[in-house]
């Protein structure tokens, strides 16, 4: 819940000397973080430890880590839901399980974690386009399906659903298997159903920034029952029994203190979403009008997670780059982050391959320069927010004028 002891800021924007890049101090006396982690309610989260240490039962499938599968299968309403220590060794599992090997088709414009699992397991990342919905672009996947294709993983991207059914279609024609990197998109909906039921596999991050988390964690939904067994079989290094190995695996359980945490955070999910949707019609309302700063509204909003505010900045518009603003605003103490900067295509260790080949993807290339998180999500304060628009609005007013003294 936000911090209301806080006592409020009395800082005042007048002239381009009041920001802290110009020495001033800043508006916040200790950092405003990008998706600060939801803290469930202390006595139901302490009930679930207690019941570990009466137990002493701590890790291997333990009764909370059943219980929070139950519960996810049953909320998500898929028939297969597997834990794991985190959604990067979940995706590696759903890949060994599927048999990917070559070349994996992914958006450059995610999160880094999967074009670095590829390249650690000796599979070939091939960056693909986005939409200006920031979506992978079924027909940019379709061209660049080859024989050496292994499989198709898309990103909901800040909890948007892909176009499902566009990717299911090319993946189909080609023979490849499509998997879904649902890190951001806990509660999302596509075509009536909620995410977790598509592709051949849907894999979520429980990690401690996300809307719904486990500090740590990584969730695996699938409606294939066959490759379920196996998941549960290789993140248990394969065993059936305690001295039988049916197949190689590795250690990806998830411990029964994760579980607490997730259980105790899915019994709070509605009301962070509605605490989050709140923080983003703040900044909806507080941004409105600001020229060169576009405030995203999710697709299908009545079922995203609010979790991310997201911003495109227009520097023609604006006066000052995106970086400029990033860099005032962290000055600050308001931490707003680039993603996803600068792209997989154009990071190390891909970066060389990338431009030897002269790949080029400029709706990614523009949104890695124009797309900017504000602090948001469940945990936000919304006299923060309130605050943290009354300094955007003044930066952008004064644009001229402070882009003159940087
Ligand atoms: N696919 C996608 C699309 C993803 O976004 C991610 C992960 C994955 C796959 C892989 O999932 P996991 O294997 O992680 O389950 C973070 C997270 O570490 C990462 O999980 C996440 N995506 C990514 C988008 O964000 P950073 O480096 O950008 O942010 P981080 O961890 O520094 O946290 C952001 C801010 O939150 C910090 O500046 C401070 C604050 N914070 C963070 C933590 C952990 C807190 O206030 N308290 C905390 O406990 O990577």
């Amino acid at each position: 819940m936000p911090d209301t002891a806080r006592p409020p800021s009395d800082k005042r924007f007048e002239s381009p000397g009041d920001l802290a890049i110009f020495g001033a101090p800043p508006l916040f006396d200790t950092p405003r973080h990008v998706n600060r982690p939801q803290a469930p309610d202390r006595a139901a989260f302490e009930a679930f430890m207690a019941g570990i240490w009466e137990r002493r039962w701590f890790t291997n499938d333990g009764p909370l880590v059943q219980a929070l599968e139950a519960r996810l299968a049953e909320w998500l309403d898929v028939p297969h839901c597997v834990l794991t220590c985190n959604a990067t060794i979940a995706l590696d599992l759903v890949m060994q399980a599927l048999g990917v090997r070559g070349e994996v088709l992914i958006p450059s414009y995610t999160f880094i974690s999967t074009a670095h699992l590829l390249t650690l397991r000796g599979m070939r990342p091939v960056f693909c386009e986005v939409g200006a919905d920031m979506l992978l672009d079924p027909a940019d996947v379709a061209q660049r399906i080859t024989q050496e294709t292994g499989a198709v993983v898309a990103t909901h991207v800040w909890g948007s659903p892909c176009d499902v059914d566009g990717l299911q279609m090319v993946c189909d024609r080609a023979g490849v298997p499509l998997i879904f990197d649902a890190a951001h998109a806990f509660g999302g909906r596509y075509g009536g159903h909620r995410l977790g039921r598509f592709g051949a596999a849907e894999v979520f991050s429980l990690h401690a920034t996300k809307a719904f988390h486990a500090c740590e964690g990584g969730l695996i939904t699938t409606t294939d029952a066959a490759l379920a067994l196996r998941l549960r079989l290789t993140r248990n290094f394969g065993f059936v029994a305690s001295d039988q190995v049916a197949c190689a695996g590795i250690n990806a359980k998830m411990s029964e203190l994760h579980a607490a945490m997730g259980l105790a955070n899915l019994d709070a999910f509605e009301g962070t979403r509605a605490a989050a949707r709140v923080i983003h019609a703040g900044y909806r309302d507080g941004l409105a009008g600001v020229a060169g700063i576009a405030l995203k509204c999710p697709a299908q909003a009545e079922d995203n997670n609010h979790h991310y505010v997201v911003c495109e900045i227009d520097e023609g518009a604006l006066g000052l780059s995106r970086d400029r603003l990033v860099e005032i605003l962290t000055a600050e103490n308001v931490y707003a982050r680039r993603y996803f900067y600068p792209g997989g295509h154009r990071s190390p260790p891909h970066l060389a391959r990338t431009e030897a080949e002269g790949l080029s993807l400029p709706v990614t290339d523009a949104l890695c320069a124009r797309v900017m998180l504000l602090p948001g999500g469940g945990a936000a304060d919304l006299e923060d927010v309130t605050r943290t628009c009354a300094l955007i609005r003044f930066i952008a007013a004064q644009a001229g004028a402070i882009g003159g003294r940087l």
